[in-house]
């Protein structure tokens, strides 16, 4: 009897150790679509859109031969596989790809952002669908879009990356700030230029309540630079950087909460997914690289199945989806 006592206090302490130990090395692919949706998948987003402190999950891309942009909001629940829960109308534009962020920008709450070339469009959660509360034109020519608080005034900013200068080698891009007042959305602050911007994102990695902004830049498709930058009173100031410590191009990074803790999670056309801590002052890549052969465009995390840790979502060109848990 003492015995048998005995082993369940060695299995229990093993299956917890087990968990304890549990870390990136161990997610694995749960679901996998190579013809996800349309002809081709651009971006996924997890945001929580409802405020139920779940996030949603989002995915834009484009239909060429039916001139088609679209979002999709996504439910994915027990079997993580993903079904359209909404789509948007199709927000076709010659010559656009579309991109998508989320923030909370004025009293209307947080809401989805869809940006093409020259439109863009503000969708509110209505119980299950997603309503259009704002349209409008603009002459920003974006690479990409990211949004959230980074100076801390409890709204969040609009963060733009667009190209500032071209060489005969590069773009050479920088951010724009943007705010959305009673006036409309107004220009508060742009970044000198940073390079040929590939990935940009933006989270509180330090846990002071403000956000740091990411930017990813390199030379064609070659490994670049991740450069942490702090935005205070108009201005942006470098934290930290690390320097070809991704193999490839990282077009996909998000700033997410793992149990681990905080941390920047990067996806290169090379297939490879990476995780950064912030340290006393530092940027720290974890040993741990996932590899994938696929050329991945873009990731974000979210809690797919309601247990506290995340389940990863990737983007590999041109239309693959693939889910990640551990
Ligand atoms: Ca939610
Ligand atoms: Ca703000
Ligand atoms: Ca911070
Ligand atoms: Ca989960």
């Amino acid at each position: 009897m003492i015995r048998t006592a005995r082993w369940y206090i060695v299995l229990a302490l093993l299956v917890f150790s087990i968990q304890t130990f549990a870390g990136f090395k161990d997610y694995q692919m749960i679901y996998e679509d190579k013809e996800f949706l349309m002809e081709g998948v651009f971006q996924v987003l997890a945001a929580d859109l409802d405020g139920d402190s779940g996030d949603e999950l989002l995915v834009a891309g484009k239909n060429y031969i039916g001139r088609e942009l679209f979002v999709y909001l996504l439910a994915a629940k027990d079997d993580f596989k993903p079904s359209v829960q909404w789509q948007s109308p199709n927000l076709f534009e010659e010559r656009s790809v579309i991109w998508i962020t989320s923030g909370k920008f004025n009293d209307l709450g947080k809401v989805l952002l869809v940006m093409t070339n020259t439109r863009f469009y503000l969708y509110r959660m209505e119980g299950e669908r997603l309503t259009l509360v704002g349209d409008y034109h603009h002459q920003l020519e974006p690479l990409g879009v990211v949004a959230e608080d980074i100076d801390g005034d409890g709204w969040d900013e609009l963060l733009v990356n667009r190209i500032g200068d071209v060489t005969s080698k590069m773009y050479q891009c920088y951010v724009q700030v943007w705010k959305l007042t009673e006036n409309g959305w107004q220009a508060a602050a742009k970044s000198g230029l940073l390079g040929n911007i590939r990935g940009m994102a933006v989270g509180d990695m330090d846990g002071d309540g403000i956000a740091e902004i990411f930017v990813e830049e390199g030379l064609r498709a070659e490994s670049g630079t991740v450069h942490m930058l702090r935005y205070k009173d108009g201005k942006f100031s470098e934290v930290a950087k690390v320097k070809n410590e991704i193999k490839g191009a990282a077009y996909g990074m998000k700033v997410k909460s793992f149990p681990e803790g905080v941390r920047l999670m990067t996806a290169s056309h090379r297939g490879k997914v990476n995780f950064f801590a912030y340290e006393n002052g530092k940027l720290l890549r974890d040993p741990v690289e996932l590899s994938f052969n696929s050329e991945l465009a873009d990731c974000d995390a979210l809690d797919l199945d309601g247990d506290g840790d995340l389940e990863i979502a990737l983007i590999g060109y041109p239309r693959r989806l693939m889910i990640l848990n551990r």
